[in-house]
């Protein structure tokens, strides 16, 4: 019974690796001779290094070997890149960006949310646990220009920490949504605040976590893809000021610009907060 069924790191390992098969990324087809070379003969040279600086031992070499097949086998390289690779990946790729700051995707995004009017409450569970959270803004253009038809799509973990899809016993869309904006680019969503993020303890990201003797926490943050035609997709993410690991996040994807602080709502129930978002051009 999937209800009672308990979270395992090889559950939402396999489910993100799946995830991730069906993106359609292109792989090695048509990648540059030159390129790889230079790519994977630096990457080897730069663990070389490493080696004879610390004077890797063979059982060090072996339990290396060891990890590495069990990531594979518990379905955690999504979680293994997306932690500890993707922020400077996209770091690179955002370079030039002028409009709003994006962050890392993660590997917990999954495209076609059920679609939601501009006034809006993500799909949840009745009773759902956690303080309620206005979330309001708009989506213009570097000029202030109003995008009608901007769509952010929106989603995070539970109060628990798990998201739909990647946890069992939560209904397939839970705290997941695609917003369409007005005629103003102007947007409120309505759900509850996520707990923050503990990395999987029983797989083997956990057990690199507990033998570096690091913490396996991310802040508690809402996952946005926010899109507008003609203009480019900004993916982001926004964590809570004075939240936990807001300031030593595992995954070393806070940025300043990316830090809401909420208040009490208008309406008396839990917080509210207004967050616009510039798009560049495409
Ligand atoms: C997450 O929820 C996440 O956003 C990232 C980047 C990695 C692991 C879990
Ligand atoms: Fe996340």
């Amino acid at each position: 019974d999937i209800s009672t069924e308990q979270a395992t790191a090889a559950a939402s390992g396999a489910a993100a690796t799946e995830r991730f098969r069906t993106k359609g990324h292109t792989g090695a087809a048509g990648a540059d001779t030159a390129r790889v070379d230079t790519l994977v003969s630096e990457l080897l040279a730069a663990t070389h290094d490493i080696i004879r600086r610390h004077k890797l031992s063979y059982a060090e070499y072996d339990a290396l070997k060891a990890w590495l097949i069990q990531v594979g086998e518990d379905g955690e390289w999504p979680l293994f890149l997306d932690v500890w690779v993707e922020h400077v990946v996209e770091e690179v790729a955002s370079e030039n960006r002028e409009g709003s700051k994006g962050t890392i995707e993660g590997p917990y995004y999954v495209p076609g949310a059920p679609s939601l009017p501009a006034e809006a409450t993500l799909p949840m569970r009745d009773g759902e646990e956690g303080t309620p959270l206005l979330f309001q803004g708009q989506v213009t253009t570097a000029l202030g220009t109003p995008l009608p038809g901007a769509v952010i799509e929106m989603w995070h973990a539970d109060n628990d920490g798990y998201y739909s899809q990647f946890a069992p016993g939560l209904p397939e869309w839970n705290l997941r949504g695609t917003v369409v904006a007005d005629a103003q680019g102007h947007f409120g969503i309505r759900t509850i605040e996520p707990a923050p993020y503990q990395i999987p303890t029983d797989g083997s990201c956990g057990q690199l976590i507990a033998a570096a003797g690091w913490h396996a926490w991310r802040p508690a943050h809402l996952h946005l893809k926010v899109s507008a035609p003609g203009h480019q997709l900004v993916t982001t993410q926004l964590y809570f000021k004075g939240g936990s690991h807001v300031a030593d996040d595992i995954a070393q994807a806070v940025k300043p610009e990316l830090i809401l602080d909420p208040g009490p709502a208008a309406d008396g129930g839990g917080r509210e907060v207004t967050y616009d978002f510039v798009l560049d051009k495409a």
